[in-house]
């Protein structure tokens, strides 16, 4: 038996998962999980990267002591954040969250040298204050020495990746939500990089999922007992997940701590409607474009929860919500005091008391509340992808935990008037192992 082993570390929680060919079906089966959270790290809200490094390494063992050693591995995470390596592979700095808030202002002062079209036109990545462009604007302000030192710009898989390998790369797709790469050419845009004064030497050559990175290094080798190859997927979560998608008709929603709706095109669109309405090209496995638009997602669930002293399950939460008879109260999702407020609950309430709408008290009232305003928010960004694309979407394609939802799932065929077809809702582990077994 062949194994391949897919790594996908999501912002709530990480997991290993083998897949094998079965009666030319891939049979998936879970062997590791673990949590992933927010930390607060010297001041900033960061993710605790060497501790999922080790959580990388505990279920690789895993695989190995359970005598599943498997021919090769990948890993997904999400985008956007990064860190730099020096000279002898040390880290410089933190790996800071894309919610902490040292970017407030970078996205206006990055305008004020590079007009927001041009970037745009050059990009098509959507305006997002926590763009890496602007985290690593950043940076540079609060210390510009770090840049000095550093000779390697890694987003998280490619650190994860360098550190299982020795191995220094950069992969496609994560790197295509910098707000550097030319959605083009397909490669860094060396304007940019000059325009930012960011050293261009520290941004490597793309990998392209499938291509082998190594094996893995002699000391992992000693740690886990056995080698095997290491291989680039679609690093960006939400291009594995759309990977396994293969119908192109149909609109898709990826949806998890973020939900992330849109299409796969074969030319990037950045006019300005586009632009206008924050639709993003994220570079897709395959050579293609995800175009889509962020929406705040089950991260306010997340939250909702952990104000709750995470009392309640998610199936729990759904529950509460389909016996709360009230009206539900609808909020913009997409506000950006949703994006990490203290408290969740009371960010909800303040903003239904400011936009009079009726205050979700019980848990069952807040989580109808999110659920229904999310569906909104998809139909409202369902409608800008028909008409920036010109073309009527009759079926939405539900992949990631989210689709476990059944209230939601109900909740969106009801407010957009299209089908909703679910599943896998392990979509980003099965694209990444896919993109190993060659299938993509
Ligand atoms: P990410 O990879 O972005 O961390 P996932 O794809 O793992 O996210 O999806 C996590 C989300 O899936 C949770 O926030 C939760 O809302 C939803 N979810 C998971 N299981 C269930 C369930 N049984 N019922 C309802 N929702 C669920
Ligand atoms: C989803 C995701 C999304 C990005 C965000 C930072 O996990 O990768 O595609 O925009 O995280």
């Amino acid at each position: 038996m062949q194994y391949y082993l897919g790594i996908d570390i999501g912002a709530s929680s990480g997991r290993h998962m083998l897949g094998h060919m079965e009666n030319n079906k891939i049979v998936l089966e879970e062997i590791y999980r673990f949590e992933n959270k927010i930390c607060r790290i010297h001041e900033k809200d960061c993710w605790d990267i060497d501790y999922l490094f080790n959580e990388v390494v505990k279920g690789i063992k895993e695989c190995v002591r359970i005598g599943k050693v498997p021919v090769s591995l990948s890993i997904d995470t999400w985008a956007c954040d990064f860190v730099l390596v020096d000279d002898k592979g040390n880290r410089l700095c933190d790996c800071v969250s894309y919610r902490d808030d040292w970017v407030e202002g970078m996205m206006e002062e990055a305008f004020t040298k590079m007009d927001k079209r041009t970037l745009y036109e050059k990009t098509g990545i959507q305006f997002q204050k926590f763009n890496t462009l602007y985290q690593l604007m950043a940076l540079q302000k609060e210390n510009p020495n770090i840049l000095k030192k550093a000779k390697h710009f890694l987003m998280v898989p490619d650190y994860l990746v360098y550190r299982l390998t020795s191995v220094f790369t950069n992969e496609y797709t994560n790197a295509s939500t910098t707000q550097m790469v030319n959605v083009h050419t397909q490669t860094w845009d060396k304007e940019i990089l000059h325009t930012f004064h960011l050293p261009s030497d520290i941004f490597h050559e793309f990998m392209k999922p499938g291509q082998v990175i190594g094996g893995l290094c002699e000391d992992i080798q000693k740690e886990v007992g056995c080698n095997m190859n290491v291989i680039a997927c679609a690093t960006h979560d939400t291009a594995s997940a759309y990977s396994v998608v293969k119908r192109r008709n149909e609109a898709i929603l990826s949806s998890g701590t973020w939900s992330l709706l849109g299409t796969i095109l074969d030319k990037p669109m950045t006019c300005v409607q586009a632009m206008e309405l924050n639709f993003t090209n994220e570079g897709a496995y395959d050579g293609c474009y995800r175009f889509l638009k962020n929406i705040m997602g089950l991260w306010m669930i997340q939250e909702v929860r952990h104000c709750l002293n995470d009392e309640y399950t998610f199936q729990e939460l759904v529950d509460l919500a389909k016996a709360s008879d009230c009206e539900p109260s609808i909020i913009n999702v997409n506000d950006t005091c949703f994006l990490h407020p203290e408290n969740m609950i009371k960010a909800i309430q303040n903003y239904c008391e400011k936009h009079h709408e009726n205050i979700p008290k019980t848990p069952g009232e807040i989580a109808k509340c999110v659920y229904h305003s999310l569906a909104v928010s998809y139909r409202e960004a369902l409608e800008e992808l028909s008409s920036l694309c010109g073309k009527k979407f009759d079926t939405i394609h539900i992949v990631g935990g989210g689709c476990k939802n059944t209230l939601l799932n109900e909740l969106i065929e009801e407010y957009t008037k299209t089908t909703v077809i679910t599943g896998p809702d392990e979509a980003s582990v099965l694209g990444n192992i896919m993109i190993q077994m060659g299938g993509k």
